[in-house]
């Protein structure tokens, strides 16, 4: 292991980090990666560089992709930083975010309103390769794709699609998402915690589609939020992507200023 008090951390070696590593079966290896290098940027200090995607991919016999991918999550996430040309870097710390983490139903309720949801579809279908790279899953692998109007005081407000890995939600399917909360479920069905969430948010008009589902007309403006949840293990467990009615809704970022 590298000394930890080296005031210009020295190059490591991927056998300095994690001379025996045993990598579970394929599927769980990206998994398996990301709590690795959580742990090396737990435990250098800011700065140290970390090997290159190529030792890395050799040293724990993966593609280098399943190892770009974590790093990537791992820099979007703020822990790593990318340098063109000189490699990637512990990064300093931060302080922990403390925004609150809320399914639709809480969202409203925050907000004062009474949620509500109208089902337009749920079913089990094979992952396919985007959605598999979302899920972080194989691409035979199933997953339940579940539809759904979200409405206000009985008003359309989103429409959401997302899907969830099927093999970590048996019985999704039959479970009478008709209404209620999809985090409901998943906390008291099925003893998953909904812990941490990345969520990109873009504008855009809605579709003739959109705007049916929606109760508004086509043209209107819209969010579209993306969101890749995960568990308090780290695996993701859904990905949802929601277009939500402009004229209703407002995205609120809370923005916090470190001082040292
Ligand atoms: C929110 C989430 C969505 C999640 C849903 C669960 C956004 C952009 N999306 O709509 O990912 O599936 O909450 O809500 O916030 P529920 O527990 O009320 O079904």
């Amino acid at each position: 292991m590298a000394s930890r008090s080296s005031e210009t951390p020295e190059a490591l070696e991927p056998g300095d980090l994690a001379p025996v590593v045993e990598m579970p079966p394929t599927g769980a290896k990206g998994a398996r990666l990301q709590e690795i290098f959580e742990e090396w940027v737990a435990e250098l200090p800011p700065g140290s560089p970390i090997p290159s995607e190529r030792d890395l991919a050799e040293h724990f016999g993966v593609a280098r992709m399943t190892v770009r991918l974590q790093l990537d999550r791992l820099a979007q996430r703020g822990l790593l930083y990318r340098h063109r040309g000189r490699g990637t870097f512990v990064a300093e710390r931060r302080v922990a975010h403390t925004e609150h983490l809320t399914s639709f139903t809480e969202d409203m309720r925050a907000r004062g309103l009474e949620p509500g949801s109208r089902l337009i579809g749920i079913e089990e279908m094979r992952a396919g390769v985007d959605l598999a790279a979302r899920l972080e899953i194989s691409a035979s692998s199933r997953v339940v794709r579940i539809r759904r109007v979200r409405t206000a005081d009985a008003e359309p407000m989103a429409a959401e699609q997302t899907h969830v890995p099927a093999r970590r939600f048996p019985g999704l399917v039959d479970a009478g998402l008709d209404h209620g909360s999809l985090y409901d479920l998943f906390e008291h069905r099925y003893g998953v915690q909904v812990a941490d969430a990345v969520q990109r948010v873009t504008v855009s008009d809605l579709t003739a589609e959109e705007a049916r589902l929606l109760d508004t007309e086509p043209g209107r403006p819209a969010f579209r939020i993306e969101r890749t949840t995960r568990d308090s293990e780290g695996a993701v467990i859904e990905f949802a992507s929601s277009v939500y009615r402009g004229d209703r809704y407002e995205v609120l970022m809370h923005a916090h200023r470190d001082h040292h």
